[in-house]
């Protein structure tokens, strides 16, 4: 994990980062109904972390297009999630982007990652977005509909999971942030491997199933039922609908 060191410019936005809505201090409790059980948060303690909606996954010609996938069936958790930013941004919450995506020289890209399997283009290769999965390209941006705003932090991820390699624990840590809303692609891989990698550091994750999605959706369907099975063995599982709820005037403008 990469460490905040002061003065360091790679790090210097974790100092940065405050809140910049003083709507946040006026707002109370939420009570978010969720699978197995409601969770309760103070508001500023909860953080919206949105896995990975880059081209690469959600556009053809990408990396999840090379792998074989009809990149189509992503698309429908854009509107659920850009209506939880919207309310998020309203509140003065907490919000981090996640991409995918290796170096240039790749020396981020395990050879066992790079080589596996038997896709169309492989990590590095030039497509039709640039080159697939890498820092800088076309592919790699998120897709327009959920670009960040200013003062968001993106994590740039060279793995499965949001915390593997990169500053979200300290970013998390820096804001005591004690609940997360895990949403993005895939539901089954880097929300799933972000969901548990969080369990395992103390935190509560809140998953919403219309903010998810997979190219599998039997996938999507079980990979929800894992987070929430046994008492919640590793998380909650609720909707965009539950969740802007529990926000004042739920959610709207
Ligand atoms: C995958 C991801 N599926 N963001 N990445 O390779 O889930």
């Amino acid at each position: 994990m990469a460490a905040h060191c002061e003065n360091d410019p790679e790090t210097e936005h974790i100092r940065q980062y405050t809140p910049t809505n003083e709507v946040l201090l006026a707002m109370t409790t939420l009570a978010i109904e969720a699978t197995p059980s409601p969770v309760s948060v103070e508001p500023s303690q909860l953080a919206l972390i949105v896995i990975d909606m880059q081209r690469d996954f959600l556009e053809p010609g990408g990396f999840g297009e090379t792998l074989g996938n009809d990149v189509s069936l992503l698309v429908r958790a854009v509107k659920p999630i850009a209506q939880l930013l919207e309310a998020f941004r309203r509140q003065g919450l907490l919000v981090i982007h996640t991409r995918e995506g290796h170096r240039p020289d790749l020396s981020d890209a395990p050879k066992a990652k790079v080589e596996r399997g038997a896709p169309s283009k492989r990590i590095g290769d030039h497509g039709p977005m640039g080159r697939i999965l890498v820092r800088g390209e076309p592919g790699h941006d998120i897709v327009p509909a959920l670009a960040p705003i200013a003062g968001e932090p993106v994590i740039d991820k060279p793995g499965k999971g949001a915390f593997y390699a990169t500053e979200l624990g300290p970013i998390l840590q820096h804001r005591g942030i004690s609940t997360l809303i895990v949403c993005g692609v895939t539901t089954e891989v880097c929300v799933h491997t972000t969901v548990r990698e969080a369990n395992d550091r103390g935190y509560r994750c809140i998953v919403p199933s219309d903010a998810t999605a997979s190219y599998f959706p039997e996938f999507h369907e079980v990979a929800l039922r894992m987070v929430a099975a046994q008492g919640g063995i590793f998380g909650w599982v609720s909707d965009s609908t539950r969740i802007l709820r529990a926000f004042p005037a739920g959610g709207a403008r």
